[in-house]
């Protein structure tokens, strides 16, 4: 038999209902005065007004107390599992020191490297497992999750097995991404040439152990140029990885431009996007993945998020979460940002954080909008209007999750 809930006193539910580009993004549906059924982990009715037609004596209810619903939040781009932290650059950084030249002084993500090739794998997963945590107690339903601070088979198959248990054992749906084209390995310093062959090895590797979907790649300047990055996500792409890249973050090297060419599900970042680019990206279904996070944290330019949408791109948001460049997990504060900064609406907002982070995940059949069929992945925010969630900064507007028609979060504590 089947477990029944109604989610009832709902004030007003905000889902967007399809995966859309450019000026659509505004359309969200709002139904006021609402309820919810679920049946096991599954949304059967979304109803207005009288709930008790249907429902029956075993139902469990759930009072969301006149406040309002949203699909569980997608955070698409986070490099969760890591080692150690990196609060020692804090005042390089404050000092104007650049991000990249402290990669290239053997700091940043190589000291992360470092610290995860040393952790165990308990240890990475305690400390991920506590980061989930945190992110889903700010509403985040389902989280991406990068590889790429082992630089070797070993330890990035250290930290996708990580994924894969936290996919096994918390509510958090996890979704595996392979970045060993993250940076040079010390190792391989003076021989990128020969790292890239090693990765063209691993790829097939992970790929045989089933530990990831997607394949991605830093394509930045001193890191993997666009040559070099068109080289592995072409051959991760032929071995069945969907494609994601970090593109144009911090120099303009064409990563969008290669997202389209290569028919990749995501381009992230785009704060040096060109604006040929732009043309070419709203030509495609490439999503725009932004991250204003990382352009807060590391006081840089935000992306032209209004240019993107205002030329028809399918345009989501994530936390870029990690300990170099956007260390939080406070995923309401990347959707302040896209507001505030990024200048997107509300309900653009909604729609990046939902159903087009859902299809840059390839998972937009089950998850990112409240929909009859879809998977009760829900959250009641305590707030009057979807506004309020934005213009309230800096805060968790967090009372109740369910994922998977599970009550995991009451109240803002953990169950
Ligand atoms: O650890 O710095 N940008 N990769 C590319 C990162 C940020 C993560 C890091
Ligand atoms: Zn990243």
């Amino acid at each position: 038999m089947s477990i029944k809930k109604v989610i009832y006193n709902i004030k007003t539910i905000y889902t967007p209902t399809k995966i859309s580009r450019g000026e659509q993004m505004d359309n969200i549906l709002e139904i006021p005065n609402a309820f919810i059924v679920i049946d096991d982990n599954i949304i059967t009715k979304i109803g207005t007004g009288d709930y008790r037609a249907f429902i029956d004596n075993d139902t469990i209810k759930h009072d969301a107390q006149n406040n309002i619903v949203l699909p569980g939040l997608i955070d698409s781009h986070t490099h969760l599992v890591h080692g150690g932290s990196r609060e020692n650059e804090f005042s390089k950084k404050i000092a104007g020191v650049p991000y990249l030249d402290i990669l290239k002084e053997g700091g940043g993500i190589l000291s992360t490297v470092a610290s995860t090739r040393k952790s165990s794998k308990e240890e990475l997963y305690k400390k991920a497992r506590k980061s989930l945590n945190e992110m889903i107690a700010f509403g985040v339903t389902t989280v991406e999750s990068k590889s790429g601070y082992g630089l070797n088979l070993e330890t990035e198959i250290k930290q996708l097995e990580v994924n894969k248990l936290l996919q096994e054992n918390h509510p958090m749906d996890v979704i595996s991404t392979y970045l060993g084209a993250h940076a040079i390995p010390v190792e391989f310093k003076q021989n990128k040439e020969g790292y890239i062959k090693t990765l063209l090895a691993d790829m097939k590797q992970i790929k045989k152990l089933g530990l990831a979907s997607f394949i991605d790649v830093f394509c930045e300047d001193s890191v993997f140029d666009k040559e070099d990055s068109r080289k592995i996500l072409k051959q991760g792409k032929e071995i069945g990885f969907g494609v994601k890249i970090h593109a144009d973050e911090i120099v303009s090297l064409g990563g969008a431009n290669l997202a389209v060419e290569l028919g990749a599900k995501s381009a992230d970042h785009l704060m040096a996007i060109s604006d040929e680019d732009i043309q070419k990206i709203a030509t495609s279904n490439v999503v725009a993945n932004l991250l204003p996070c990382t352009s807060f944290y590391l006081n840089k330019e935000y992306a032209p998020a209004r240019k993107l949408i205002d030329s028809n791109v399918i345009v989501s948001i994530s936390s870029d979460y990690n300990p170099g460049s956007s260390p939080s997990e406070n995923f309401q504060f990347a959707m302040q940002l896209a507001a505030n900064k990024l200048r997107m609406t509300p309900n653009e907002v909604l729609t990046a954080s939902t159903i087009n982070a859902a299809y840059n995940l390839g998972i937009d059949a089950t998850a990112g909008s409240i929909e009859i069929g879809k998977k009760a992945d829900l959250v009641i925010m305590s707030a009057p209007n979807l506004e309020y969630i934005l213009y309230h900064y800096g805060i968790n507007h967090t009372k109740d999750v369910f994922k998977n028609g599970t009550l995991v979060v009451e109240n803002r504590q953990l169950i």
